[in-house]
């Protein structure tokens, strides 16, 4: 219902003052955005899910944010709607990314909104996407490690989950898992890039915003050099299969940096990258566009839930072959970044 929307706007934790749309309210205003199919940000009042799979007993609220004057937040954490704004903010974001770079409205791709819950438990130091009430979940963090994880790389990352979830459906173990975990790495950036915020520019770094001094680095994550992080797989090989998949997806993360922005040292986001080959070769990339659109690509066309990363270079190659042609530059970009990776 167009005709309720209202545009304000929110002081934020960690991208300064945003716009948002809202949604007039008797006397004031409610957190939810009917551009944007609804999308809405609550409250979940320090309480937790009690779920036994996906089966749950009890869940934590969502209790919609609302305003008297449509400017929410004070970018100070002490006030429970400026982590509101940042995780609104952060599903526009993913929202505009995916509609604006993909023609893909919502994650699910039928107009749909999802909801945000904020203040999730007590010190919680995560955030998921949850398929049951298509909806994302926020922690506040534990103040020592991590902060509010509201990022937009975050933001960008967990929804991708759902959008991921509803394509190629790649299974969340072995390969397929590092893959899932991979493409939520890469859109998540694309996200944060997207969006052109100056003071959360875009970087291949995954989660820079949310870590604090006792978490002892700058990000969880590294797409251009994944083992900085100490756990993470630059390179294939057969045991890859075996980490966690937040590791096993370091090869794609790499090969998508590659691709991108090819193997030279460079500045981003105020950020030093530097991705070395696997094999010594040289890479040159071919820019985050392409980079987008060919794992889309390959995401909702050729990957399947069993994809792991031999299919996933043929998956890439295809998609690169229908948009640009096959055997062009960017066809052989793609076969280059991966074997630069050691996907042969
Ligand atoms: N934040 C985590 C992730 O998106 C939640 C999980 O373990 N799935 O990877
Ligand atoms: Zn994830
Ligand atoms: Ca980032």
């Amino acid at each position: 219902d167009s005709l309720a929307t209202v545009s304000g706007d929110g002081e934020s934790l960690y991208g300064g003052t945003v716009p948002l749309q809202t949604t007039a309210s008797g006397p004031g205003y409610q957190l939810k955005d009917p551009t944007r199919g609804g999308t809405y940000t609550g409250d979940a009042a320090n309480k937790t899910d009690l779920c036994v799979l996906n089966v749950c007993l009890t869940r934590a609220p969502a209790t919609v944010f609302t305003d008297d004057d449509n400017h929410w937040g004070s970018g100070d954490e002490s006030d429970r709607a400026t982590v509101a704004v940042d995780a609104q903010y952060g599903t526009d974001a993913t929202w505009d990314y995916y509609e604006d770079v993909h023609g893909r409205r919502g994650i699910a791709g039928d107009g749909k909104g999802s909801y945000n819950r904020v203040h999730y438990g007590n010190k919680y130091n995560n955030a998921f996407w949850d398929d049951s009430c298509f909806c994302m979940t926020y922690g506040d963090g534990d103040g020592t490690q991590m902060g509010p994880l509201v990022s937009l790389d975050v933001a960008g990352h967990e929804m991708t989950h759902g959008v991921t979830s509803k394509t190629a459906g790649l299974v969340y173990s072995g390969e397929s898992g590092g893959l899932n975990e991979a493409t939520s790495d890469i859109f998540g950036t694309l996200v944060e890039f997207h969006a052109a915020n100056a003071e959360d520019p875009g970087d291949y770094l995954i989660g820079e915003k949310i870590v604090r001094d006792g978490f002892g680095k700058d990000a969880l994550r590294y797409m251009d050099k994944p083992s900085k992080d100490g756990k993470s797989a630059d390179c294939w090989s057969p045991s890859v299969k075996d980490l966690d998949v937040h590791y096993s997806s370091g090869v794609a993360n790499h090969f998508a940096y590659l691709l991108a922005e090819g193997s030279g040292a460079k500045t981003l986001g105020g950020v030093a990258h530097n991705s070395p080959t696997c094999d010594g070769s040289t890479v040159t990339g071919i820019g985050r566009a392409k980079l987008g659109k060919i794992w889309y690509r390959a995401l909702t066309v050729h990957m399947t839930s069993s994809t792991d990363y031999a299919g996933a270079r043929t998956a890439t190659l295809k998609a690169a072959a229908d948009l640009y042609g096959e055997g062009g530059t960017e066809h052989r970009a793609v076969a280059a970044a991966w074997s630069a990776v050691g996907v042969n």
